[in-house]
C-alpha cells in the first residue's frame, strides 16, 4: 500500500498495511530547513506567501517517510482577517493588539469571506496539491472556536483563561454571538480549504483543556457541532478531524459528534480513549511529544506500548498528543517514523 491511500483508508476505518503516520506541527523550527528560511523571512511572510509556504509543507515529506502533508500556515490569520490585529512577537508568540473586551468589540468582528482573508492559504493548497502529484494526502485545518475565542479575548497566551472564563460565564449573550461568529466562518474556510483540494480536515482546540466537562458541554460542544455538521453536509467523503488536549473528561460527550476522527493526548491511555469513544470512531495519538526528545530506544518503549494498546485495529492513526517540540533531534522523528510502520503491521 501507497503513503497515497494509508491514512485516508484509516480515517474511514478501511484496511491498512501498517499504522499512518503524520505528526503536528510536523513543518517547523526543529527542522534545519526550516529555520534556514526563517533567517531570512517571518513567520507571517511564510504563511502569506503561497510559493514559501509551499516549500515549507513539503519540507517535512521531502525528509522523512510520512503519510501526511498539512498546509503550512496557523490557526490565527483568521482572526486577523476578522479585524484582531496579529502580530508573532520573537521569543513570546502571538499577540493581538486589540483584543476582545467589549460587548461592541464582539459585535464589529467583521465577518468576511474566509476565501477572501485566507487567499493565501487557499492557493498554497492549491500549489502543494500540484507538487504532491497524489503522493500524500493534504491536511487542512483551522482552529477550533473555544480555542480561537480564547485568544481573541486574552490577546495572547495564557495560562489562568480568566477573561475568557469570565466572559462565557458572565456574558452568555456576547459569548454565544462570539462563538457563532467564529463557527460561521471556521466552517466557511474549511469548506474554501476543501474546495481548493484539502483531502482530510482537522480541528485543533488545543486550549479547551481549560473548561470544565459541564462548561465544554454549554460553551464550546454545539459549536463543534455547527461546524462539523455544516462541513460534512457539504462535503461528507471528506475525513474530519477533532484533536483537543486533555479531552479525557469531555469523551463521552464526544460520542456524539460527527467527525471522523478523535485525537487524544497522552493523558489518557489510547485504548481507554477508544473504549469509551465507541469503535464508530478512528482515533489519533497519542505519544507525548516530550518522549520525542530522549532516544530511539526510549521512544520504542512508548510507542510500542500505544501500537499494543490500539492493537492496530482498523482507525488507528499514530500521531503525537500535541505538536512537536522545537529542540526535537531529527533523528528521532525518522526513527520513530520507521518504528511505527515497521511494528504497525497487522499480525
Ligand atoms: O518559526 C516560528 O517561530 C514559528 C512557530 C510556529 C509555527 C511553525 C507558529 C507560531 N505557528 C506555526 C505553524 C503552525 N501552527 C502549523 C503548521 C502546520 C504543521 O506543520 O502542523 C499549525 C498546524 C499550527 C497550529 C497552531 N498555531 C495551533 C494549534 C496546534 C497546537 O500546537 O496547539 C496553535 C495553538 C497555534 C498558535 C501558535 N502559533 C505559533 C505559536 C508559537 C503558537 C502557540 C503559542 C501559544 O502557546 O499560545
Amino acid at each position: 500500500m501507497s503513503r497515497a491511500t494509508r491514512l485516508l483508508n484509516a480515517c474511514r476505518q478501511r484496511d491498512v498495511d501498517t499504522a499512518p503516520i503524520w505528526l503536528m506541527r510536523q513543518a517547523g523550527r526543529y527542522m534545519p530547513e526550516y529555520r534556514k528560511l526563517r533567517d531570512s523571512y517571518s513567520l507571517l511572510d511564510l504563511i502569506k506567501t503561497p510559493s514559501l509556504a509551499t516549500e515549507v509543507t513539503l519540507q517535512p515529506i521531502n525528509a522523512f517517510d510520512l503519510d501526511a502533508a498539512i498546509i503550512f500556515s496557523d490557526i490565527l490569520p483568521l482572526l486577523d482577517g476578522m479585524g484582531l490585529e496579529l502580530e508573532f512577537i520573537k521569543g513570546d508568540g502571538p499577540r493581538f493588539s486589540n483584543p476582545i473586551r467589549t460587548d461592541d468589540d464582539i459585535h464589529s468582528l467583521a465577518e468576511p469571506p474566509a476565501a477572501e482573508i485566507m487567499q493565501f492559504t487557499l492557493e498554497a493548497i492549491k500549489l502543494v496539491r500540484q507538487e504532491l502529484d497524489g503522493l500524500v494526502p493534504l491536511i487542512g485545518f483551522s482552529g477550533a472556536p473555544f480555542t480561537l475565542a480564547s485568544y481573541a479575548i486574552e490577546g495572547q497566551s495564557s495560562r489562568s483563561f480568566s477573561r475568557v472564563k469570565a466572559c462565557l460565564r458572565d456574558n452568555h449573550r456576547g459569548w454565544r454571538i462570539l462563538m457563532e461568529k467564529l463557527s460561521r466562518i471556521i466552517a466557511d474556510y474549511l469548506k474554501s480549504q476543501i474546495q481548493s483540494g484539502a483531502q482530510i480536515v482537522q480541528l485543533f482546540d488545543s486550549w479547551v483543556e481549560a473548561l470544565s466537562p459541564d462548561e465544554f458541554r454549554t460553551f464550546a460542544l454545539p459549536y463543534i457541532n455547527f461546524i462539523i455538521n455544516d462541513v460534512k453536509n457539504t462535503y461528507s467523503d471528506i475525513p474530519l478531524i477533532y484533536f483537543g488536549t486533555n479531552t479525557a473528561p469531555f469523551l463521552h460527550d464526544l460520542k456524539d459528534i460527527n467527525a471522523d476522527v478523535i485525537g487524544v493526548d497522552w493523558r489518557i491511555d489510547i485504548d481507554e480513549a477508544w473504549t469509551i469513544l465507541g469503535d464508530h470512531f478512528s482515533i489519533q495519538g497519542n505519544l507525548d511529544p516530550k518522549i520525542l526528545l530522549t532516544n530511539p530506544s526510549e521512544i520504542e518503549i512508548h510507542t510500542r506500548r500505544i501500537l499494543e494498546q490500539t492493537n492496530m485495529k482498523k482507525g488507528y492513526i499514530f500521531n503525537l498528543g500535541h505538536g512537536i517540540i522545537k529542540e526535537t533531534p531529527v533523528e528521532n522523528v525518522s526513527a520513530l517514523i520507521n518504528f511505527v510502520h515497521d511494528h504497525g503491521r497487522s499480525s
